[in-house]
């Protein structure tokens, strides 16, 4: 059995790519990694790597993890600035003993030293984006329009898991202001044994239910990922409203080491990519909250077409300023 899974509809293509090379046995450790730079390298997401929306000083900051469930090894950078790949960053940093998480200049001079390659990482389009924003009032930072970080958690045929997450966070961020992304436990978690889970959404309440790690602990306590998923979601969401009124943007995506998957949200039409050696085309899946459930239903090719051409779009207006 083999399995991937990834937030977001924009993942389906280097899903594609990595799940022929899954079902050749190719690792969760390689697949994990070479799918999440396949989008950190287009230019086209605003929210992962090249391309990725700035700060408000006008600077792409990346965070981005890298977590081997076999060793438990985790890797991870923060507020990463001029590297074209955070993850393959991460996925270094994950195999040394110590220093496994490095942020700002530090973690940019390990790079440096290590060879990575250097990228202006803001796009002309990026930059158009920030200008028409700042010459709006301020208004609230929004996780999404838009604005999504990719989480992936793979199982490959020899049963090891991996999982990885890159992102430049939310747009007009503070500078240095890291999300819950890079953060174990919360944007991410995987342990072979049991299964993993990725997060996306608002990183400072998502931190607030360590939610990777907790939907990963329900999946040990038996509980299917789909029921751990939503228990996880929907408590958390409703925690935060109890005692901070309102909840931010929460969805979440899991599969546990049989390949079996879930998902849960709280917003409208979260959409995720799957895999597995069962159903090896690639399916876009939109999932919705449903009664404190997550209700889940292929995206329609209509829907796939309006996804990928508001994209587009959003990119074609800011141009023409
Ligand atoms: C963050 N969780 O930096 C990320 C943002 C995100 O879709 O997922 N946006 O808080």
């Amino acid at each position: 059995m083999w399995g991937i899974i990834a937030t977001w509809s924009m993942s389906l293509d280097s899903i594609k790519n990595v799940s022929q090379k899954l079902s050749f046995n190719e690792t969760a450790a390689d697949m994990v990694v070479s799918a999440v730079k396949q989008i950190e390298d287009f230019p086209f997401y605003k929210s992962v790597g090249y391309g990725g929306l700035p700060n408000e000083e006008q600077e792409v900051e990346l965070d981005a993890s890298y977590m081997d469930g076999d060793t438990l090894s985790i890797g991870a950078i923060g507020a990463v600035k001029d590297f074209a790949n955070p993850v393959l960053i991460a996925k270094s940093l994950s195999q040394r003993k110590v220093n496994n998480f490095l942020v700002g200049t530090g973690a940019e001079k390990y790079a440096s030293i290590n060879g990575f390659q250097r990228k202006n990482m803001l796009t002309k389009r990026a930059k158009a984006f920030y200008e028409k924003r700042i010459k709006q009032e301020a208004e609230e930072i929004k996780p999404y329009a838009g604005h999504d970080t990719v989480g992936m958690v793979c199982l490959d045929a020899m049963g090891s898991m991996s999982s990885a997450t890159s992102t430049s966070g939310l747009f007009m961020k503070k500078a240095g202001r890291v999300g819950d992304s890079p953060i174990p436990g919360s944007g991410f978690y995987v342990d072979s044994q049991v299964g993993g889970a990725s997060a996306t959404g608002l990183g400072e309440d998502i931190m607030k239910g360590c939610l990777s790690y907790e939907i990963v602990r329900l999946m040990k306590e038996g509980k299917s990922p789909q029921i751990a998923c939503d228990q996880a979601v929907f408590q958390l969401d409703k925690q935060l409203r109890e005692r901070q009124l309102v909840a931010g943007d929460i969805s979440v995506v899991a599969m546990n080491k049989k390949g079996g998957w879930g998902c849960a949200t709280n917003i409208k039409d979260f959409s995720f990519v799957i895999a597995t050696a069962a159903n090896p085309k690639p399916v876009v899946y939109v999932a919705n909250e449903s009664d404190g459930h997550t209700k889940i239903e292929p995206a329609s090719s209509k829907w796939l077409q309006e996804y990928f051409a508001t994209r587009g779009m959003q990119a074609n207006d800011c141009l023409k300023g």
